[in-house]
């Protein structure tokens, strides 16, 4: 009898382990996967080693919800080494979160499987609440402190909802303008602190995963978090595992950029790049190659994180693909863009 129970036991855990090996959850990638920390300027992992992420972005999840699917993901993680997706959500323009013609539940759901496609593919997941102003008919949203209770009960929901998993990376504002439009779209490093400490502590409830915040003049302006480092009034005082984003546009930002970035770093600024591309700064035009070299270069040396900008087949330089290409996964070479091919390039080693 007691034999028979222990033949029994046997065999439910053999059922249960050949389940394990077999379901979906097995195609986590031991290497690439586990909780990260900003230690210094880095971000490391679990055995202090440190990691630098390497990664596209999609477009505005409104305007091309359809690349967000595990194929596609997955073709990325093994034709293109890419380990993290970046899931990029307007505020306002097209179909954007905080705006009327935007659909909070469709966007949800659409988050929700980026996160269950890369969490079961071992990649990281950033999510992106991207406000940026681009709208004149919303220049307000220019200032991430316009949709602040929007922006409290997202990352509060977001945060409780997924606060067992250690691939997400929360980035609480894409890029805080300059005044560019006037004065009063002046978005200054003091208001993106008071808007960052009414969201961080609201994350920390659930969850000390990284959280990048964004900086002003459109997410360029490093020097200002790297000046107070180590005083009371930086945010990496206040709170752990917090990174500052740095977005470039190669054909458009050089030398005098290249600098910033390494006078902040070696400040000891841990800075994210968030988004990039080889055009210009519109997201179109000539690629540079040359400069972008540069910038990999650079981003390499401090083992700095980036994302590329954007996974869509969109009649501009910075999408991935040819506006011709209207597959969503299984790419082959042909179809991807000579930004997109450089990516791939610039991702081999
Ligand atoms: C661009 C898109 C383009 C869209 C425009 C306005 O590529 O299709 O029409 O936004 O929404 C950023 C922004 C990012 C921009 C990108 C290129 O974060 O939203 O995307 N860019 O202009 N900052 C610097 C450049």
């Amino acid at each position: 009898m007691k034999h028979r129970l222990i033949v029994g036991i046997l065999l439910l855990i053999t059922a249960v382990l050949i389940f394990l090996i077999f379901s979906g959850e097995n195609e986590k990638d031991a290497n690439g996967f586990g909780k990260l920390r900003v230690e210094g300027i880095h971000l490391v992992d679990e055995n202090g080693i440190t990691v630098q992420l390497k990664g596209i972005s999609t477009h505005g999840l409104a305007w091309f919800p359809d690349y967000v699917n595990k194929d596609a993901f997955r073709w990325l993680k093994e034709q293109g080494n890419v380990n993290v997706i970046r899931l990029s959500m307007y505020t306002s323009e097209w179909g954007g979160y905080c705006v009327s013609s935007g659909n909070q539940k469709e966007l949800k759901v659409l988050i929700d499987q980026g996160i269950q496609d890369a969490t079961k593919l071992g990649m990281y997941v950033i999510v992106d609440w991207h406000m940026l102003g681009a709208d004149e008919q919303d220049r307000e949203d220019c200032n991430p402190l316009h949709y602040l209770e929007e922006s409290k009960k997202f990352f509060g929901e977001l945060s409780q909802k997924y606060k067992d998993y250690n691939n997400i990376i929360y980035e609480i504002c894409n890029e805080p303008n300059n005044g560019e439009f006037g004065e009063e779209f002046q978005v200054t490093w003091a208001d993106v602190k008071q808007y960052a400490d009414e969201i961080i502590p609201i994350i920390r409830k659930n969850t000390d995963n990284i959280i990048v915040v964004g900086t002003p003049n459109w997410s360029s302006d490093v020097s200002s978090p790297a000046m107070e480092l180590g005083t009371k009034n930086s945010l990496s005082t206040k709170y752990t595992n917090i990174m500052y984003t740095f977005h470039f546009y190669a054909a458009s930002h050089k030398e005098y950029e290249r600098g910033k970035v390494e006078e902040a770093v070696k400040a000891g600024l841990p800075i994210f790049v968030t988004e990039y591309d080889s055009c210009d700064a519109s997201g179109d035009g000539k690629i540079d190659k040359t400069s972008m070299r540069q910038w990999m270069e650079l981003l390499n040396r401090y083992q700095i994180s980036c994302v590329k900008w954007n996974l869509s087949n969109k009649d501009e330089t910075s999408a991935f693909l040819k506006k011709s290409c209207n597959k969503l996964n299984h790419w082959d070479k042909e179809d991807l863009s000579p930004s997109g091919q450089l990516m791939i390039k610039l991702y081999q080693n």
